[in-house]
């Protein structure tokens, strides 16, 4: 990193560290966590940054990179048992951090395969659906997506209409699913459907007869992963395809939590790359004779951003430490979500102004990021479901719809 020191008469001490560690944040990490994070920081440095501009240009999801993710360990990481590599829930966050830094396509490939799909599988599967499956998944040799979102139940997940019947020695599948990560690539599809018996989960090879994923074109936002619309046209399954642990929609809500709490990490990690990005620019980027860096105005934006990525990584860790007591609440997660992803935006948008003109090319990362996390904020609920989750959580009255009231 260049220094004022190089090119302001003016100029105080240099910043010892990159990412402008202002709290000493690491004094709460333990030797064993700063040591993953320095691994996968280096993973993204070498394998993920060289190219992401050119992938998300490009509309390219790195299906090559996905057995070395599972090499370094990173799918269904937080996961114990069949092939996972069994971290704590802050060593996962610290990862979903980095890989964000790279680019939030990839670590939603991440929390697709292992917060939602091996989640699904491993605390709702048989044991055979887990050995069959989950060595596979952790290791990038098959991947996995969840199918719970429909083209008219977004926000709202209980009115879904697809369907599962029984005939016979079979379930029969039909219905849609929309925004589903990876179906196009994936080798097995955690679908959620309606029964008799309440909402159930299914596992679906892809390759079954009327299972049909087509990816969603034309994205703005998160380039380098794929989404999709799957149609379900009379899918046969075994009658053991059912995940006999989960009945109703605490189901699928169990495993959102668990990408919900990756995104409250990585979100963070967008935000801090585009703050080093700005930070960079500002000290090289010279205009009235004076690095921008010198410049009041300049000063407060990246300051403001500071302030906004301690802050947010405060919130993780807070909230990663809990869950690794088992003292999380699932609206606690709602905090940590939408105050992260609100702000990496926020940030994401005012480095790109220190970056003037330059900063709507691809050749910096501050607007892919911003664009990639309006994904981020809209997935694993919304700005306004994370609001009305807290909402009713200090109210003690829920507000999701007139109906909700009565
Ligand atoms: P309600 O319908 O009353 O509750 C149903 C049951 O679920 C339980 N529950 C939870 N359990 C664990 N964790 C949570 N976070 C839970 N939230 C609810 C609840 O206790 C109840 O259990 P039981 O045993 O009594 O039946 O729902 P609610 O009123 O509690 O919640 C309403 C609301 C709006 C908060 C909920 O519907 C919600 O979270 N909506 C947002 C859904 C969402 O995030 N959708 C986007 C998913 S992203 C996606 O599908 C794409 S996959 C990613 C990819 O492939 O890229």
């Amino acid at each position: 990193m260049s220094t004022l020191t190089a090119t302001h008469p003016a100029a105080g001490p240099a910043p010892a560290d990159p990412a402008h560690d202002y709290l000493d944040l690491d004094g709460l990490l333990s030797p064993e966590e700063i040591a993953l994070r320095a691994r996968v920081r280096g993973f993204v440095d070498e394998r993920i940054r060289p190219h992401v501009a050119d992938w998300f240009e490009s509309a390219h999801f790195p299906r090559d990179l996905v057995p070395e993710m599972g090499s370094q360990g990173l799918l269904g990481m937080h996961l114990h048992g069949y092939g996972c590599a069994g971290r704590s829930a802050v060593e996962y966050g610290l990862a979903a951090l980095e890989l964000e830094a790279g680019d939030s396509g990839i670590r939603t490939f991440v929390s697709v395969q292992g917060s939602l799909a091996m989640s699904a599988i491993h605390r709702f599967g048989s044991e055979e659906h887990k050995r069959r499956w989950l060595p596979g998944m952790a290791a990038g040799e098959l991947i996995g997506c969840f199918g719970l979102t429909e083209p008219g139940a977004g926000s709202d997940p209980g009115g879904m209409t697809t369907r599962a019947v029984r005939d016979g020695g079979q379930w029969v599948l039909s219905g849609a699913k929309r925004w589903i990560g990876l179906a196009s690539v994936a080798d097995v599809a955690v679908i959620w459907a309606r029964t008799d018996d309440g909402v159930r989960g299914f596992v679906v090879p892809t390759d079954t007869a009327g299972f049909t994923a087509t990816p969603i074109t034309a994205k703005l936002s998160i380039r380098t992963s794929i989404q999709c619309d799957v149609t379900l046209d009379d899918v046969r399954v075994p009658a053991d395809a059912v995940l006999p642990g989960a009945a109703g929609l605490a189901g699928p809500f169990s495993c959102l939590n668990e990408a919900r709490y990756g995104i409250m990490w990585g979100a963070i990690g967008a935000a801090r790359d585009a703050y080093e990005t700005a930070l960079t620019y500002a000290l090289e980027r010279r205009q009235f004779g004076e690095p921008i860096a010198a410049f009041q105005l300049t000063q407060q934006k990246l300051v403001d951003m500071a302030l906004e990525i301690q802050k947010g990584q405060l919130v993780a860790l807070r909230t990663g430490r809990l869950k690794d007591a088992g003292r999380l609440r699932p609206e606690q997660i709602s905090f940590g979500k939408l105050n992260n992803v609100r702000e990496a935006i926020a940030i994401c948008h005012q480095a790109r102004t220190v970056l003037g003109g330059n900063g709507i090319t691809g050749e910096y990362s501050p607007l892919r990021h911003a664009n990639n996390l309006e994904s981020v904020r809209t997935y694993e609920g919304t700005d306004e479901v994370h609001t009305l989750i807290m909402g009713r959580a200090l109210t003690g009255i829920p507000a999701f719809a007139a109906a909700a009231r009565r």
